[in-house]
This record gives structure tokens, sequence and C-alpha cells, in this order.
């Protein structure tokens, strides 16, 4: 093996039977404002032809008087039964063709840098990624994708893991240039990028719209992008864990997505780091000019901090429209100097988020706005939200729910509850709010301010219980066109007999927050899908001095609810 790099343009030979074959292009980078190298070369490209044999009597057999081919077969091929290494069998494959890959740690020239050639074929390990392990001891890349390839070429249950790519383009694990590959049961752990411009420890999609499914992407680091990014392109990713990367320039520990829009979907977005000296912004997801789509994701855990540090859970600069429907954003920080949402920060975009919870998020710092959100020259439109027990905290904090700094959001249907120091701080002009429960209130069409019954806010519950103010309560007109679901996935619009309908529309009349009270559990007042000992517990223990126990929503408890209850009694709930 060589010992340096090869030259641009250069063919190395490197001994029997390898052969390096490099080019380079440039390209403008939006980081160094100037051109950046690229590079597909330095791949080994292994030449081996000892099985072309096999292919060749395969077609005899299958051509042969008396049998009558209606398609070639497709071949599987085995590595390293069949060639000795996955680089080999790549080469040998056709279209169609699947490379299987046995069990085992592979490692060396011809198991790392991969490149399919534009092939359409799949390359699998036998018996899932915890078996098979593509470990590149911190030299080179798992795979590279730069030849156009689409989601027919596949890379399936292979663990990619310890990849280091410095100087060239990004994707420490895995590099998609131009390229639409399609990345299911992987894990790509470990991986790093490095260097100016490098994006994307985990994965670096360029120009391309990859598919990424059901595969834990954990452990990466790179500047921009800790586990994954992408520029100018559109990767779909759903059914991923993106947990515990980090960005050392500080931009998206866990996504960073840059003239994009991807699709993330069902996903979990964890302990994901954004660290930077002077800014720092989304540590789980940060959009720059990006219009992405995240829809039934969790986002938690991360973490922002820099100087200036923008977004814990989510940063959206210069995006126009991302949609945030259906994610559940908590127990994200931003911390720094100058702090500016706890859990998801706009500056100069206009996403939509409808059915999300945004609780428990913090800034922290010598100025912190937005514990939960915060906006910047930015019109969010928020419907249908749960936003509470976020803090922003430090000497000069505002917003503890929601800091509007010149922007103009509309924020219906919404909760605002228990956030420290304050529900709403704007500056110059008041947001609209309307149809939200705001504590402390606030002036506006449909607003009230009273407790919101939550279930069990202390460990996360943000279901009512029965007879909360805000079921039923809620603008039917503010539910963006489309939705029809709540957070669960319930149905999001149910009519509450026992409550009067206080919103706006034809009933049934939407709820408040982000999850519809579905009133199918008559008797339950703990929200735990039952009608129980514990139930009447409650009911007997608030006889007549609470509304607590109250199921007919008539501010009393009383022998009408007990009626109730004892007409359930011992039912489970759908
Ligand atoms: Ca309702
Ligand atoms: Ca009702
Ligand atoms: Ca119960
Ligand atoms: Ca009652």
């Amino acid at each position: 093996m060589p010992t340096s790099a090869p030259k641009a343009g250069a063919r190395v030979d490197t001994g029997p039977g390898l052969v390096y074959n490099t080019f380079r292009t440039s390209v403008p980078h939006p980081l160094n404002g100037g051109m950046r190298e690229a590079s597909g070369g330095g791949e080994p490209k292994g030449v081996h032809v000892m099985c072309a044999h096999i292919r060749i009597i395969a077609i005899l057999l299958l051509v042969a008087p008396g049998l009558t081919p209606a398609t070639v077969k497709a071949d599987t091929i085995h590595v390293p039964r069949d060639y000795p290494t996955i680089q080999a069998g790549i080469d040998a494959a056709q279209d169609g063709d699947t490379v299987l890959v046995a069990d085992g740690v592979y490692t060396g020239s011809g198991n790392k840098n991969l490149d399919f050639a534009g092939k359409a074929i799949t390359v699998r390990s036998a018996n899932g990624s915890l078996r098979c392990f593509i470990d590149c001891e911190d030299s080179g890349r798992g795979f590279h994708f730069h030849n156009g390839e689409t989601s027919a070429s596949v890379v399936d249950g292979i663990t990619i893991a310890n990849g280091y790519m410095i100087t060239h383009r990004g994707g420490g694990g895995v590099l998609c240039y131009y390229s639409s590959p399609t990345i299911t049961n992987c894990t790509i752990m470990g991986n790093r990028a490095q260097g100016t411009g490098a994006w994307g420890g985990g994965v670096y999609c360029e120009g391309g719209n990859p598919t990424i499914t059901n595969c834990t992407i954990a452990g990466n680091t790179a500047p921009c992008g800790g586990g994954v990014a992408c520029w100018d392109g559109s990767p779909t990713i759903t059914h991923c864990a993106i947990v515990l990367n980090a960005a050392s320039d500080g931009f998206g520990g866990g996504i960073y997505c840059h003239y994009s829009s991807p699709a993330i979907t069902q996903s979990t977005i964890a302990g994901n780091t954004a660290q930077g000296t002077d800014v720092a912004s989304g540590g789980g997801v940060s959009g720059n000019h990006s219009d992405l789509t995240l829809t039934t994701c969790t986002i938690t855990g991360n973490t922002a901090h820099g100087d200036h540090a923008y977004g814990g859970g989510i940063h959206l600069d210069d995006s126009n429209n991302p949609t945030i429907t259906n994610c559940t954003i908590t127990w994200n920080t931003a911390y720094g100097n100058y702090v500016y949402g706890g859990g998801a920060c706009c500056v100069n975009s206009n996403p939509t988020a409808t059915n999300c919870t945004i609780t428990c998020n913090r800034a922290q710092g010598y100025g912190a706005w937005g514990g939960g959100v915060y906006c910047e020259e930015s019109s969010p439109t928020i419907s249908n939200c749960t936003i509470a027990g976020n803090t922003a905290d430090g000497d000069h904090s505002y917003g503890g729910g929601v800091c509007v700094d010149h922007s103009d959001p509309a924020i219906t249907n919404s909760i605002l509850w228990d956030d420290t120091p304050d529900e709403v701080y704007f500056y110059p002009d008041s947001p609209v709010i309307a149809y939200c429960d705001v504590q402390g209130g606030w002036s506006g069409t449909g607003n009230i301010d009273a407790d919101p019954r939550f279930a069990d806010p202390d460990n996360g519950d943000y279901h009512f219980l029965p007879c909360s103010p805000c079921i039923d309560a809620g603008d039917n007109d503010a539910v963006p066109e489309g939705i029809t679901s709540d957070l669960d996935g319930s149905p999001r619009f149910v009519d509450d007999p026992h409550m009067a309908d206080t919103g706006n529309g034809d009933p049934p009349i939407v709820d408040m927050g982000a999850y519809e009270f579905q009133a199918d559990c008559p008797g339950d007042l703990d929200a735990d899908r039952d009608v129980d000992h514990a139930d009447l517990g409650i009911l007997l223990g608030t006889w007549y001095t609470s509304d607590e126990g109250d199921l007919d929503c008539d501010g009393d408890t009383d022998h009408a609810d007990l009626g109730i209850l004892l007409a359930h009694w011992g039912e489970g709930c759908p």
C-alpha cells in the first residue's frame, strides 16, 4: 500500500491486481466561500476475474436447448467465498446481482472506500449489521457513491465504523456525491470527517437524494453535521436513530442541511452535540436555506454550545418553508453567553409546526431568550403544540415558552404552560395568539388561562385528564390542511360529550395542544386507559372537595361522577 495519497490525476500502480485512479474537480463551497478540493479517487479497485467462468457457465445453462430463459437470473456473489473482498465482489457483479457478505470484520484495501461504479446491485450482509462489520481503521470511508447511483444501488445490513476522511469532501462513513443510493439496516458509527468543508461524520450527501432507512447513525463527528450532512440534496431518512454525534464547528450535531430538503420521518435524533467556539446551532438538526420536513420524530437530549448558541434541538436559518409535524422536542439545551432557543430557534425562517410537544427544553446563558422557541425575523405557524416546562435561564432571560424578536408568528390551538420565567416575551410587536391556553393569560380570540390538566407532566405525559378546559376549545379553521390525526396518530377531531364546545367550527371541535382527548375511556381519571381502584381512589379522595374526580365536567366530584365510573368499572379502554 502507498504511504501517501496519489497526486491529482495520477494513475498509480500499487501492486498486483490493484490500481488507483484519481480525478479532481473543484466546486464552490459555502463555508469557505471559495473552491474546495474534491476527489473521487484513492480507492483501490480490485481486478478479479477468476469467477468469470462461473457466470459464463450459468449463462450457457440458461440458453441451452430445452431451457427457455424468460429473464437472466440475478446472481448472488458470496464474499469471501467467491471473492476475497467486498470490492472484488462488487466488481464482479452486474445489475440486479447481490453481493452477499458473510459474517465477519472486514478491513483493509478492498473492504473500504467501496465503489459501486454505478451498478444497480445490492451489497447485503448474510446476517445483519451486528455480524458484518467494515472497520475502516481510521483511514478512508466505507462507501463512496459518485457514479449517479440510484435507489437500486443498495447497501443492506452492514456496520460501517471508524472511517476517517480528512481534507477531502466529508462523509466519514459514506459519501454520496450526486448519487442516490439506498442505505438500509446499517449501523454507521464512530466515523469522522475532518478539515475545512468536511461535512457529515457519518454520511454526507451532496447533490443527490439517497434513501436511508432503519439505520443507526451513532458517535460520528464532523465540523458540520456530526451524523448526517446534506448539501443541494434531499435525502429521505426514515426509521433511523441519529444519536450521540457531534459537530465540532457547531452546525448540526445530528443533521446539518444546506440548500436541501430532506424528509426525516419516524426517527430519533438524540444526544447529539453542536459545539462551536463562536457560534453553535442546532444540537439535533440545523437547516440553512433548507425546507426540511420532520415528521413523527423525537428530538431529545441534544445540545448546542457556543458563545452564541442557537437551537438546542432545532435551528432553522433562512429557511422558508420547513414543516415539523407530530414531533416530540424535549430536554434539549442551548447554552453559552448569548443563547437563542433551547428547543428550537428560527431566524428568517417560516416553519409550520403542528401537533408537537416542545417541553423541558432549556436556554441557559448570560442572555437567554426562548426556553422553548425563539424566533427572529420569522413568521412561524405554530398550531396544536404543547409548549410546557421550558426554561430560559440567565441574567437577562426572556420567554420561557416562546421569545418573539421582530417576528410575526401565528400561534393557535396551543398550550403554553409552566414555562420559566414567563410564557411569551415579545419585542417589539405582540404575536397573534388565538385559541390557546396561556398561563397568566394573553389577549386574543378564544384564549384561556386555566390548568390544562395534563396527565403526568412530571413524567412527560401531556395527554389530558378528563374535563381539561383545553378539550373542544380550539379553532377548527386553524388546523393545517391535511392534518387529521394528533401526535399519537389518533383522530384529531373528536367530540367529548361532557365538555361544552367552546372552540370554533362545526363539531367535533379540535382540542388545544398536541393530543386530542379521545373521550373513549369514560371513568378513567388517571389516564392510564383503565377504570379501576386507582380511579376510584381519586374520585373518593376528592369527594365533594375538588374537581379532580370530575367525570361529567360540571366542576364537582359527586354521585353523578361515581355513577359514570361504576358504569365502566373494570373496563380496559381501546
Ligand atoms: Ca375535541
Ligand atoms: Ca363537546
Ligand atoms: Ca385509570
Ligand atoms: Ca361532576
